[in-house]
């Protein structure tokens, strides 16, 4: 699809013609600019106008060309607004609905923008770890100002046009209608047919009274929200070339500044995770068009920590819950921390009194089975037996309505199992939330063999609503995160026997990015928790070896903050995590029983297992098909398990760092007699690609 033609009176239409979103492809871009050709060649035509077909003027550059010789092919975006402003006949465009990034930038490249109430106007960028290239870093101050322009770039976010068009002094819209904006923009462009010479936007002034302090102002505030990622500041020095370069200067100095950006890890993997994102929702054997089935009524089986949170993320979508627990306390409890949770949002301003009471107003408790049958999705978070969830699936089955979806939270228990507790199992699905379950943006998907099609359809539906990023999960022990932790954790243990402190270990993973290393994280979250889970699985994988420090802090019961010390101590009511002398003794003496003498061990040896050990299991996951894609294997560890945003997830960190390069390294850790020779041969598919001198994605 390109671009389409037509004359309308004595006014051209070019209209842009690439679903969904009018993305600036090659394609699009050679019909926009042979339609200026075309008109400019028509004695008939006087004025031109350009807009966009279907649900958006335009989303931009086309992403799914970058990195590709179509990207650069011309007419290039820049070749195609320089063409637009040597037009010799004005030109006039018709913006609706969504008009972002090198759509806007084309919009500027006119000489008068007609605009739709209700439009998303954005530079969206900087989310992908780049700048607007296209003449946005320096069109837009000039008729915007320096405030409002920074503002749109730096922060990527839409703003709706209504706005925008009603700032004092501006520029970028020269008429603002509320509907039709395809007949109002043919009418001005008759109207300004004869106008000469045409307004040009590269010919106004940017001008600021305190252009340096403001500057320096603004570096100052971009530069604390930019550790890891250069864009935002980059994005201030473009956007100050406007003001301190002539036109032609300042665009070659955002067309450097975008260039090196491009090239930058920091934006492949921030491009990486828009395309991973939109991937992740797509099931291969499930067609998107798919029917689903109408959520509008939901049950939760228990009130704790999880069972309160899960309500939460269908309360704040409006969908009423009903909380089932064997006991009221329980439920009291339960209801109480959900209020505790609103109402501190509520004391922060992120939460209107109102919205509080709505919600508050859709939640129902119960002791009884019986006043679920009516819910279109049950979602059981009680306690992980499997004769617990047995007896609950065995009730729901017996008691909540036909074609109603029956989900359990399980984090390591075999979905198949408990689909076969119920006569429904391909009603049955693994709706695995992270705590905190009402923040954690992460949901797998856990699909048993027996789940429906529009089972899945409805699940991942319902998971957008309630703003989850929802990944699909084969049935294997962990599903995706916790397999692959599981492995990460060993090798923290490892490094612990071999001479690594808890310190070190947690300081080298979190200089590399991880919000929290591996000790920290056990303290938080409790060590007993992987504790209970390595008793299972010794029973389960005898052959499973683990570093046993773990074991011998829990056994001196150091579970962690809870108890006021783990692998770290603390000081009573605070979080700071000292250095333990008592388990740098306990340590020393584990490794002492094993004959290990200490050595020193280099944060990036450290890195390399811990990040490594996460790749080759993901591989591994890959290949099962428990995961359709290694791109998903990044959203799990992106939004579940905090991995460095800039690094785009384990799989894309090791495509960064060149699959040979990371078999290489694993070869290496195998031939380490305390570390698991078996676990380090590269997964099949790792070998292959990196045999093949190919990537994941
Ligand atoms: N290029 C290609 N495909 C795009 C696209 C784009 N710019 N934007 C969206 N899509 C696809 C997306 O992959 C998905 O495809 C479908 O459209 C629906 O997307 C020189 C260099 C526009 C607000 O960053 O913010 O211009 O999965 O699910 O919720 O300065 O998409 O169906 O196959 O998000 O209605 C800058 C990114 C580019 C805009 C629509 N532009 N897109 O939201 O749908 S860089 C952006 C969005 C640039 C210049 C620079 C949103 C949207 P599929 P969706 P949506």
């Amino acid at each position: 699809m390109s671009a389409n033609y037509e004359v309308r009176g004595n006014v051209a239409v070019i209209t842009l013609d690439n679903p969904p979103v009018n993305g600036l492809g090659h394609a699009t871009r050679l019909g926009i600019a042979q339609g200026l050709e075309k008109a400019n060649a028509d004695a008939n035509v006087k004025a031109i106008v350009i807009t966009g077909a279907g649900k958006a003027f335009s989303g931009g550059a086309d992403i799914k060309e970058f990195g590709s010789p179509k990207a650069l092919a011309e007419p290039n975006l820049l070749s195609v607004i320089l063409a637009i402003e040597a037009s010799d006949k004005p030109t006039v465009a018709a913006i609706h609905t969504v008009c972002m990034g090198g759509g806007l930038e084309l919009a500027l490249g006119c000489n008068y923008r007609v605009v739709q109430a209700g439009t998303q106007i954005a530079l969206p960028e900087v989310k992908l770890g780049l700048l607007p290239g296209a003449g946005g870093t320096q069109r837009l101050p000039r008729v915007l100002g320096a405030e409002n322009a920074l503002n749109i770039i730096v922060s990527g976010e839409p703003v709706p046009a209504e706005m925008l068009a009603k700032a004092p002094g501006q520029k970028l819209f020269d008429k603002l209608v509320d509907a039709n904006v395809l007949d109002a923009a043919i009418a001005f462009a008759q109207e300004k047919a004869d106008v000469r010479p045409a307004p040009l936007v590269r010919n106004l002034k940017a001008q600021h009274p305190q252009r340096e302090a403001y500057f320096q102002f603004a570096r100052n505030m971009v530069g604390g929200m930019s550790k890891n990622f250069p864009a935002p500041l980059r994005c201030v020095d473009a956007v100050e070339a406007a003001f301190t370069k002539k036109f032609d200067d300042g665009m070659r100095a955002e067309r450097e500044l975008f260039t090196a950006l491009m090239f930058t890890p920091e934006s492949k993997a921030l491009r990486h995770l828009f395309m991973a994102e939109r991937a992740a929702s797509k099931i291969p054997d499930v067609p998107s068009d798919t029917p689903t089935r109408e959520i509008k009524k939901v049950g939760v089986i228990g009130a704790g920590t999880m069972g309160g949170g899960i309500s939460m993320n269908f309360l704040n979508a409006g969908i009423p819950v009903t909380i089932l627990e064997t006991k009221q306390e329980a439920l009291d409890r339960g209801v109480a921390t959900i209020r505790k949770n609103y109402e501190a949002q509520v004391k922060k301003g992120k939460l209107k009194q109102d919205k509080y009471d709505q919600r508050m107003a859709l939640l129902s408790t119960t002791l009884n089975y019986a006043d679920l049958k009516d819910s279109d999705l049950v979602i059981e978070a009680v306690f992980e037996e499997l004769g617990v969830k047995e007896a609950v699936f065995k009730t729901l089955d017996e008691v909540v309505k036909p074609g109603a979806i029956l989900a359990s939270n399980t984090s390591t228990l075999d979905v198949n199992k408990i689909a076969a507790f119920t006569k429904r199992p391909q009603d049955v699905v693994g709706m695995h939330f992270f705590s905190p379950a009402n923040v954690m943006k992460l949901l797998e998907v856990v699909r048993g063999e027996k789940t429906a099609k529009d089972v899945l359809a409805t699940v991942m539906q319902i998971g957008k609503k309630i703003k989850k990023t929802c990944v699909v999960s084969g049935v294997c022990d962990g599903f995706i995160g916790n397999r692959m932790i599981e492995q990460y954790s060993r090798q923290a243990g490892f490094l612990l026997d071999e001479g690594a402190s808890p310190e070190q270990v947690d300081k080298a993973i979190e200089k590399f990015g991880f919000a929290m290393g591996p000790f920290r994280m056990g303290d938080l979250a409790g060590n007993d928790i992987g504790w209970a889970i390595r008793k299972r699985r010794s029973v389960e994988k005898p052959g499973m070896r683990y570093s046993k420090t773990a074991d011998l802090l829990c056994e001196i019961g150091r579970y962690g903050q809870k108890t006021g010390a783990g692998w770290y101590d603390y000081v009573p009511g605070k979080r700071d995590a000292i250095p333990s002398p008592v388990v740098t003794e306990m340590i020393d003496k584990h490794r002492a029983s094993l004959g290990i003498t200490p050595r020193k061990i280099s944060d990036e040896e450290i890195v390399q297992r811990l990040v490594f050990s996460l790749v080759n299991e993901g591989a591994k996951i890959v290949e099962e098909g428990i995961a359709a894609r290694a791109s998903d294997i990044d959203m799990v560890y992106l939004t579940g398990y905090g991995f460095p945003m800039h690094r785009g997830g384990p799989m894309q960190y090791a495509d960064e760092v060149g699959l040979f390069n990371v078999a290489a390294a694993m070869k290496r850790f195998a031939k380490n007699p305390n570390d698991d020779a078996e676990f380090w041969q590269p997964a099949p598919l790792l070998a292959k690609l990196a045999a093949e001198g190919k990537t994941f994605s």
